[in-house]
């Protein structure tokens, strides 16, 4: 019996500065709505769905910065999501800045959940790769001030069973590493879900604006073939107080190939029926890690952070 799982990608336009949690939370609840009529049983939200990308703006006031944290998941203004959720029985990938105590210390981290069709939290996932800087640039158009505002993740790359397959996450950034989906290849992931807010516009160097969206891509469909896996990619996008992020929401299947893009930079759900076992035929043939990969060679990967040149 074919293993099918019908899912969603739920991408978001802007979120502004001035917009409430409560009227996010309104947009994501009829995003649910839009893809549990098109027979979802599964949906995968943005990066930071809940507000802003707030890590362009400097601020040094933690409790400024803190309101854009949630301190509990669910919370009073997440709680309808969790409910509507039980009601439709889907489940939900979340991506949403984690304020949380461990052993006595607070800890900021962004973070990613899957919530599973009757509402628990099944999973959770905190961003490793963390872009951009932590002091401030006066002279940059905007900040990128992940490494200031979140700490890197502590959990790894891990793999649950959710929807009856087996679901791993990232967080943006990590999809540009070939390091994020290997592990959970080699755990078997048959999904990977990720959230993402992509400026078009790159502060450090005058690159062309139409490179975002062709390595945005090219991330995704490389990955997916390398460890035959879905990769299903939500953005938050369009212009957040002026600020433009890409959109290019996608659903890519285990060969690499589109299954379904989103063409709007606005709130937008694509979904595609995805076979669960398209990618068997790669994982016994041309990706079989057990018979092909010679990890004896790979030492450099896990003994070395940066490059080395020693001819
Ligand atoms: N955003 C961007 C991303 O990885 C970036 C930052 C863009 C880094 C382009 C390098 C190149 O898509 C987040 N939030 O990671």
């Amino acid at each position: 019996m074919s293993r099918k799982l019908r899912a969603a990608v739920a991408q978001l336009g802007p979120i502004h500065l001035a917009d409430s949690r409560a009227s996010v939370v309104k947009r994501l609840c009829a995003l649910l709505r839009e893809a549990h009529a098109g027979g979802a049983k599964f949906v995968v939200f943005p990066e930071l769905a809940l507000t802003t990308f707030f890590p362009r703006w400097w601020m040094t006031d933690q409790a400024e910065i803190d309101r854009f944290f949630e301190a509990q998941m669910p919370s009073p203004d997440t709680q309808p999501l969790f409910e509507l959720v039980r009601e439709l029985g889907i489940a939900f990938y979340l991506g949403y800045a984690e304020l949380t105590e461990e052993a006595g210390q607070t800890r900021r981290f962004n973070t990613s959940i899957l919530v599973e069709r009757d509402g628990r939290i099944v999973g959770r996932y905190r961003k490793i790769h963390l872009p951009g800087h932590s002091e401030h640039l006066p002279d940059a158009p905007f900040q990128h001030l992940e490494k200031r505002y979140f700490e890197v993740g502590n959990e790894g790359f891990k793999v649950w069973r959710a929807m009856d397959a087996v679901v791993g996450m990232c967080i943006c950034n990590d999809r540009r590493w070939p390091e994020t989906y290997r592990v959970m290849g080699l755990q078997g992931v048959e999904i990977v879900a990720l959230g993402y807010n992509t400026p078009s516009h790159n502060i450090h160097h005058p690159e062309p604006v139409h490179l975002r969206m062709f390595h945005h891509l090219l991330s995704l469909q490389a990955n997916a073939y390398q460890n035959a896996a879905w990769v299903l990619a939500a953005a938050k996008c369009g212009a957040e107080d002026g600020f433009h992020m890409i959109g290019g929401s996608a659903i890519v299947a285990p060969t690499g190939e589109i299954a379904a893009q989103a063409m709007s930079e606005d709130d937008e759900v694509i979904a595609v029926n995805l076979d669960l076992q398209l990618g068997d035929y790669l994982r016994r043939t041309v990706f079989a890690f057990e018979k092909h990969r010679r990890i004896e060679h790979y030492g450099l990967i896990t003994e070395r952070t940066g490059a080395v040149t020693e001819v």
